[in-house]
């Protein structure tokens, strides 16, 4: 069976992947030609640990191939990115992907939409493109779980979610992905399952901000949030989140917007975005009631989250904006993000020439600096509560 992949990104590659070392015939679609070419030579374009072994596995197993034209096939799985463009899921890539397949779509095949996207994309947007060609067709909504930095296992073990515009599209979907699915796989209908994935990160997004209204609510009475954090979950039905310089990602900071872009009644939601938004300037206040511009800053680390190697969203952007607004000079570095808005410092230039250090990324490697060496450095603000090492150094605070 010949299975089209659109979208070789974060979540399509693995997925295409995983279907190539599995019996499957798998092309893989991209606009990108760089990536494809790289591809082709058995190149994985991102990190992603366990990633570029299975990659390997499938390049090498002559079961994948990677092109920019679609081909046809018995299934297509849509995974391109949804970015936010004002508040709302921005549909352009979902349905040129659509328009890709409307043009070798035969009766028959299966279309899953991994990407996520607003409730009823699926019937309202996807279905009629589709319609036009063919009413014989089966199409599903299979929303990706998996977390990065632990793709590869969560992909496999994470229970699944599918729901299929009719029985007949239902069934062959769970078929498909029962190949490489360790977890239990759910069915539902099509819109429920657009619904659910935007359900699951409106409900981190807002343990979050629970989080961090709780470290402002702990600044104000002069108490540490990370020990009442700590001390709260040890409660048996509380469970609350790590408060931290702000919510990253494609993910979590997009998501809720898609859930409520529809909705008049939504109060909730909004409000947990804001107080996730507020977080990067807050962070930099914080600073300021230690150490006052003119000043250099070093920001360790401009990844959204430890140990990735994708920026998009991440707390560090507002963090530098909100520091050259206010007249600091900022040195920012990362050991995984060459790309970036600002430019980067090597991270041993960074920690020489900084009076104020914040640690908005809790990369590994931050937990080997040596700051006594560092005798420049005058504030160390750490947001992740993450160098322990540092608890009796008084230059020292976390958020
Ligand atoms: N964060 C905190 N405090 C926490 C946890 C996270 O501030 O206690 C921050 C992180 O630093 C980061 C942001 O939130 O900036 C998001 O990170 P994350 O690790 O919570 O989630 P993502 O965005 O990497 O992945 C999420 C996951 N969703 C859920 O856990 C419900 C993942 O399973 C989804 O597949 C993914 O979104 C997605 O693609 O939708």
């Amino acid at each position: 069976m010949k299975i089209c992949v659109l979208g070789l990104g974060y979540m399509g590659l693995p997925t295409a992947s995983l279907f190539a070392t599995h019996n499957y015939e798998v092309v893989g679609v991209d606009i990108d030609e760089q990536k494809v070419a790289s591809l082709n030579q058995g190149k994985c374009p991102f990190e992603e640990p366990g990633l570029d072994e299975l990659f390997k596995k499938a390049h090498e197993g002559g079961h994948f191939k990677a092109t920019t034209q679609i081909e046809s096939a018995d299934v297509f799985i849509i995974a391109v990115p949804t970015p936010l463009t004002e508040k709302k899921a921005e549909l352009k890539y979902v349905k040129s992907a659509t328009e890709m397949i409307s043009g070798v779509l035969k009766e028959g095949n299966l279309v899953v939409l991994e990407s996520t996207v607003s409730p009823r994309t699926c019937v309202d947007v996807i279905k009629p493109i589709l319609d036009k060609v063919t009413p014989n067709y089966l199409l599903s909504h299979c929303p990706e779980r998996a977390i990065p930095g632990n793709t590869m296992y969560e992909i496999v073990h994470n229970d699944r979610i599918i729901g299929g515009f009719d029985e007949e599209s239902t069934k062959f979907t769970v078929k498909l992905y029962e190949s490489f699915v360790k977890g239990e796989i759910f069915t539902t209908d099509i819109t429920t399952a657009e619904t659910c994935k935007l359900m699951e990160n409106t409900f981190r997004d807002a343990n979050i901000a629970l989080a961090n209204e709780f470290a402002k609510i702990c600044d104000e009475l002069g108490i540490d949030v990370w020990e009442a954090t700590y001390l709260a979950n040890r409660h048996p039905r509380v469970n609350i989140l790590q408060p931290g310089p702000g919510v990253g990602g494609h993910c979590l900071a997009v998501d809720p917007w898609f859930l409520t872009e529809k909705s008049s009644t939504a109060k909730l939601i909004p409000a947990a975005r804001a107080i996730n938004d507020s977080m990067p300037a807050y962070t930099v206040e914080q600073l300021q009631k230690k150490l006052n511009p003119p000043a250099i800053i070093g920001v360790l680390g401009v990844a959204y989250k430890k140990n990735v190697d994708d920026a998009r969203e991440t707390p560090a952007q507002g963090i530098i904006q909100s520091l050259k607004e206010k007249g600091y000079e900022v040195m920012a570095t990362d050991p995984y993000i060459n790309d970036f808005t600002e430019e980067l410092f090597p991270l041993n230039e960074v920690l020489e020439k900084s009076t104020g250090i914040i640690l908005v990324t809790d990369h590994d490697d931050y937990k080997e600096i040596d700051f006594e060496k560092f005798t420049n450095i005058k504030t160390i603000m750490d947001t992740r509560n993450t160098l322990q090492n540092l608890k009796s150094d008084d230059r020292y605070f976390t958020l």
